[in-house]
């Protein structure tokens, strides 16, 4: 029997939390228990400006009529239909809808209920596209140092972000890392993409040398690193990493769970750099974060090559409990009807320029060494503490909580990405608690 009768009333042990330290956080808890629009509310009651749409995720603010309306109606009529040989409309009408916001040529839809899962589902996609088309020793995967593809063995596999990987044994066999876009000690400041640096796609070219094409499945980048601390692609960086997994027979994916839905100012980071991969990667902004929910999107051209044998067989051995979860599909069909209402999927590109000076503003104040940003994404880089990484940066984010900011750490990096709904006046609140916190800062 379990002992609940010993747990007090609000006991914080239980629930061990994700990429959290625990035990701090456990003396001294920061608790949101309302969201409206661009505010959290606290438990002690203080509104809090929302600056980093959550987790990357909230990105048509909180709470919004629609979306909430169609999460409880579906709930209400059908809360579950089963998955595997069996459908409900909703799926079907939120995949169409997802297909006609991507760009051209991603026609076909697989879901998931994160990004993490996203991640695995099209590396098995990668895998499996050229086993079925007879070139099955297309194994191996070359993903990026310092790359974040969520938290499961192939993502942590093919992603770069040392802490994440270390304690896990050999993960994924058959894997390389293209070196990561950032230099450290050059391009301090550089507002948006920078001039030089696309040379470093020429990495892929090594790699293909070493071994050899007709061994390589897939590229997987993230077009704008987020979690790793945004970093930038050099101009021209991506069209030439298409170029060479073009001339290659390679699969280019683009991991889209942050960039994805307005966060460039366009619906895909795709659309931003005009480079279409083969295989685009979402989660997060699908459902405003309401409902856990991901979608894998990917060309006719890999669709149709498992389109074969008797119909009666299983064509891909993938999926999960919850692919097109109804209530998921319907959070997913008002989240797109209120990024299309409100045109959400392109206010970034009006407020970026303004996102850009307001960020850049913060140049010369104490520790800040450099700053980065595009579309609706910013990073304040600090200088860590001698002997204490991630500790200025964390204190940063504990004053701008109390200051009624909420932004968002990773090291000593400060990231920021708004509410596409965010109004100018908001962005100067937001910059502005964050210039008198790091002012305040040791
Ligand atoms: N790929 C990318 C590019 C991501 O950014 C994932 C996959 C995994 O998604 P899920 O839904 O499994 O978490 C992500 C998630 C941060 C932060 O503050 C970033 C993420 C998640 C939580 C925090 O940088 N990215
Ligand atoms: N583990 C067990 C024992 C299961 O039966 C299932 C699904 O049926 C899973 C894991 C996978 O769960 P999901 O489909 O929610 O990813």
């Amino acid at each position: 029997m379990s002992s609940r009768q010993n747990v007090a009333p609000n006991d914080l042990s239980a629930f061990w939390m994700p990429f959290t330290a625990n035990r701090q956080f456990k003396k001294a808890p920061r608790m949101f228990v309302k969201a409206k629009d661009m505010h959290y509310t606290t438990s002690d009651g203080r509104q809090v400006l929302d600056g980093t749409a959550g987790l990357w995720c909230v990105n048509a603010g909180h709470c919004r009529p629609k979306i909430v309306e169609a999460i409880a109606e579906q709930a209400a009529e059908m809360d579950y239909a089963p998955a595997f040989q069996m459908g409900h409309p909703k799926a079907f009408e939120l995949a169409n809808a997802l297909v006609n916001i991507a760009p051209e040529g991603m026609n076909h839809v697989l879901y998931t209920n994160s990004g993490s899962e996203s991640v695995e589902t099209a590396l098995k996609v990668a895998l499996a596209y050229h086993r079925v088309k007879g070139d099955g020793s297309r194994f191996r995967l070359i993903g990026r140092e310092r790359g974040y593809h969520g938290v499961n063995f192939g993502g942590i596999s093919v992603g770069g972000i040392v802490t994440n990987r270390k304690m896990f044994g050999t993960l994924l066999t058959g894997v390389d890392h293209m070196p990561h876009t950032h230099t450290p000690g050059k391009n301090q400041f550089t507002r948006g993409e920078r001039e030089e640096g696309a040379d470093l796609a020429s990495e892929l070219e090594r790699i293909v040398t070493l071994h050899d094409a007709s061994t390589i499945a897939a590229v997987i980048v993230e077009p704008v690193a987020g979690s790793t601390g945004v970093l930038i692609p050099p101009k021209g960086y991506l069209q030439k990493l298409r170029e060479i997994t073009k001339k290659h027979g390679i699969l280019l994916i683009f991991d889209e769970v942050i960039t994805g839905f307005g966060r460039l100012g366009t619906p895909f980071a795709a659309d931003y750099f005009g480079v279409t991969p083969d295989i685009m990667i979402t989660a997060k902004g699908l459902t405003n974060g309401t409902i856990p929910m991901g979608a894998v999107l990917v060309t006719s051209e890999i669709h149709d090559a498992f389109m074969q044998g008797p119909e009666h067989m299983i064509e891909f051995m993938h999926g999960y409990t919850y692919s097109g979860n109804p209530v998921a599909s319907a959070a997913g069909l008002a989240t797109l009807e209120t990024y299309k209402d409100e045109g959400l999927l392109t206010r970034g590109a009006e407020l970026a320029k303004y996102w850009e000076d307001a960020l850049h503003s913060l140049k010369g104040l104490p520790h800040v060494i450099d700053i980065r940003n595009l579309g609706l994404i910013g990073a304040v880089e600090l200088q860590p503490i001698d002997g204490a990484p991630t500790k200025r940066a964390f204190a940063a984010f504990v004053k701008a909580f109390e200051a009624g900011i909420l932004i968002r750490t990773t090291g000593d990096i400060i990231a920021m990405s708004p509410p596409l709904m965010i109004t100018k006046a908001q962005i100067d609140e937001l910059i502005g608690t964050l210039s008198t916190v790091l002012k305040g800062l040791e």
